[in-house]
């Protein structure tokens, strides 16, 4: 028998799906994935696949009425270029259904008396530095700095981290419900890259996206300046985090939201990258100011001592692993 049961939302994104295929090792785990998409071929068997917008109440019943959850990946989201162009879409979805997630997982928790646990993805999207020489002359920005962000993906991430943590430590203050164990756990991840899948709709995307175009052969115009820097990590990094986080012993955790981070790089650091491991690459930039200006906006560099103290994070890319040892060898195989 199977002994925890796994909803995965936004699983056929880049995260979802090297999450199923990670999760999926563990014969001990059933996993439910939803997206608004199929499951791409690859992941056939490895979960239960349902397409279907969670926008729309009755479908979420659908999965609540057959499934009882241990933990809860809400993965779901539109990203930051998208939300930018239709605002009350991105807040309804990020927002809304992350809402209706923490109220499914609060239903369950109370019908099979024990904590549910709820990971979310979040971003440094959620700081806003206000110009660029405070970027650039700040030390890596920790959890509680510089949280003014300038984009609704942002705004939304923020909220969730705050009404999350709300659920878990507060909700049904004043009444006497019977106890409801959410156990809310969220990382702000960098731009994140993967080998094998290319992200769309985000900000951070001008670095993955050089890596791949050049893999495909394809000339790459950069929407940002070459000497604009954020952090970055790797897919595998990312999906150990989110397992690590969920894994760790709550006692051990001093907060509910946490920084991780691998290394920073500039548009130029993946022109170098990238002309070094495709000889022939055509990069060239055409900033579009108001994509610019969100990146500027989020800072050069995050602090995540925080996780690495209390439950023992370190990436295992560091910026020259992750474009020799995982992204180089992988994207070459993956294009072949
Ligand atoms: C985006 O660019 O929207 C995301 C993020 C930084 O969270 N990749």
């Amino acid at each position: 028998m199977p002994e925890r049961t796994i909803l995965i939302t936004g699983a056929c994104g880049e995260i979802g799906q090297a999450l199923i295929e990670a999760l999926s090792e563990d014969p001990q785990t059933t996993i439910i994935s939803l997206d608004l998409k199929t499951l791409p071929g690859h992941l056939t068997g490895k979960t239960t696949h349902f397409q279907g917008d969670l926008l729309a109440k009755d479908f979420i019943k659908e999965i609540e009425n057959k499934y009882a959850f241990q933990e809860i990946y809400h993965l779901a989201a539109v990203l930051s270029t998208t939300a930018e162009y239709n605002p009350s879409l991105a807040h309804k979805v990020n927002t809304g259904i992350t809402l209706d997630l923490l109220e499914l997982a609060a239903r369950q928790s109370q019908q099979i008396g024990s904590s549910v646990k709820f990971l979310f993805p979040s971003s440094i999207a959620v700081y806003g530095m206000p110009d660029l020489e405070t970027k650039s002359s700040a030390p890596p920005v920790k959890e509680t700095q510089w949280t003014e962000p300038t984009t609704m993906y942002g705004c939304s991430k923020l909220y969730c981290e705050k009404v999350g943590s709300y659920y878990s430590d507060h909700y049904h203050q004043l009444d006497d419900q019977p106890p409801i164990r959410i156990d809310f756990r969220a990382l702000r991840f960098p731009g994140i890259i993967s080998a094998f899948t290319v992200p769309s709709g985000g900000t951070s995307d001008f670095g993955p996206e050089m890596i791949h175009f050049a893999a495909q052969g394809k000339p790459y115009r950069c929407f940002v300046r070459p000497d604009v820097r954020i952090p970055f990590m790797v897919m595998p990094d990312a999906v150990r985090s989110l397992l690590e986080l969920s894994k760790a012993p709550l006692e051990k955790l001093t907060r509910r939201v946490y920084n991780v981070t691998s290394f920073s790089y500039s548009a130029r650091d993946f022109q170098k990258f990238t002309e070094s491991g495709f000889p022939g690459a055509q990069i060239t930039y055409q900033p579009d100011l108001p994509r610019q200006e969100i990146v500027d906006s989020w800072p050069a560099d995050i602090d995540d001592q925080a996780a690495r103290s209390d439950w023992g994070w370190k990436p295992k890319y560091n910026a020259k692993d992750a474009c020799q040892g995982y992204l180089l060898k992988n994207i070459i195989a993956h294009y072949a």
